[in-house]
C-alpha cells in the first residue's frame, strides 16, 4: 500500500506544478487581447496591429491571451498547442504558452455558437523573433494599445469628471489597478481587469465606490469590446496621472 502511495503522491506534486504553471504566466508575457464573436476573431497586438481569425506569435517568448466574447460563448482552440479556453461573454479569461516551434497550424473555436460556427477558424502562426517583427512592421504601424486606450478616455469624456482638477466629485483613476476598493455596501474589491471593465459597463448596479454619488454614465453597448480592452490597458498603464498621457508613465 505505501510503494503505490507514494507513487501516486509523486504524480499527484508532479501534476500540481505543471498546473499552477499554466495558471500562472510568467510577468514578462506579451500580452495579445483575443475577442470572439459571431463568427470571427479578433487579435490584438500590444503594439496595436490587430488581425482577424489569423494569430501570429512570435518564437520563444511567452505569449499571454486575453480573452473574451463580444456576444455568445466561444472557446478558443489551438490544438498544436495542446489548449483550449472559453471565451465568456462577461469575464476575461487567459490562456498563455511559449511557442517553441515555428509553422503554422489551425485554431478553431470550439464552442457550437450559431450557424457559422465551423466558419469560425482561422490559422496561429509561430514566427521566430525577427520574422515577428518584421510582421508587425508590415501589419500597419498603428498606435500602442494604450496610446489608443488614452485616446478612448478622451473620447468618451471619462477625464471631465476623473482627471485632476475636475470639478465632478469622482475618485483619481491613477494607480487604481490592482488596488483594493471599497464599496458603498461595505464589500472591498480588488480593482482587477474584470472590475474594471463591469465598472465602466455597469457603474451603478452594486459597485458604487464610498462615499460618492451614482453619477457615472453606464457605458455598456456604448463602448465597444476592443475599445474596452484598450481603454483598460490604459487605465492599467496609469500609475501616476490620468490625462496626462504625455508624461512617461502613462505612454510606457
Ligand atoms: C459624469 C461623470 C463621470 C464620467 C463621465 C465617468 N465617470 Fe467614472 N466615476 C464617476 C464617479 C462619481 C465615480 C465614483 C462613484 C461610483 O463608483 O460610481 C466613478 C467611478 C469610476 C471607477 C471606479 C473607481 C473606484 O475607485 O472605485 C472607474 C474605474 C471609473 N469611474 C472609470 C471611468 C471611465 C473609464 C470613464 C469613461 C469611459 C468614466 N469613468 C466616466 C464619474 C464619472
Ligand atoms: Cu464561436
Amino acid at each position: 500500500m505505501l510503494i503505490p502511495f507514494l507513487l501516486t503522491l509523486i504524480f499527484f506534486v508532479w501534476g500540481a506544478r505543471l498546473f499552477v504553471m499554466s495558471k500562472n504566466p510568467p510577468p514578462d508575457a506579451m500580452v495579445i487581447e483575443a475577442i470572439g464573436r459571431q463568427w470571427m476573431w479578433k487579435f490584438q497586438h500590444p503594439t496595436g496591429q490587430s488581425e482577424i481569425n489569423d494569430l501570429h506569435v512570435p518564437m520563444g517568448q511567452p505569449v499571454k491571451l486575453r480573452i473574451i466574447s463580444q456576444d455568445v460563448i466561444h472557446a478558443l482552440y489551438l490544438p498544436a498547442l495542446r489548449m483550449q479556453m472559453a471565451a465568456l461573454p462577461d469575464r476575461y479569461t487567459e490562456l498563455w504558452f511559449k511557442a517553441d516551434k515555428p509553422g503554422t497550424f489551425h485554431l478553431y473555436c470550439s464552442e457550437y455558437c450559431g450557424t457559422d460556427h465551423s466558419a469560425m477558424d482561422g490559422n496561429l502562426t509561430i514566427l521566430s523573433q525577427g520574422d515577428y517583427q518584421e510582421w508587425l512592421t508590415h501589419s500597419g504601424a498603428q498606435q500602442s494599445k494604450v496610446a489608443a486606450g488614452k485616446a478612448i478616455y478622451d473620447a468618451y469624456g471619462c477625464g471631465t469628471c476623473h482627471n485632476e482638477g475636475s470639478t465632478v466629485k469622482a475618485p483619481k483613476l491613477a494607480g487604481l489597478y490592482g488596488r483594493d476598493v471599497r464599496l458603498a455596501d461595505g464589500r472591498t474589491v480588488t480593482a482587477d481587469e474584470d472590475y474594471l471593465r463591469e465598472k465602466i459597463r455597469n457603474p451603478n448596479g452594486n459597485r458604487l465606490a464610498e462615499g460618492y454619488k451614482q453619477i457615472m454614465p453606464s457605458f455598456a453597448g456604448v463602448i465597444p469590446e476592443d475599445d474596452l480592452g484598450r481603454l483598460i490597458d490604459f487605465l492599467k498603464s496609469n500609475t501616476r496621472t490620468v490625462g496626462d498621457a504625455a508624461s512617461g508613465e502613462a505612454t510606457r
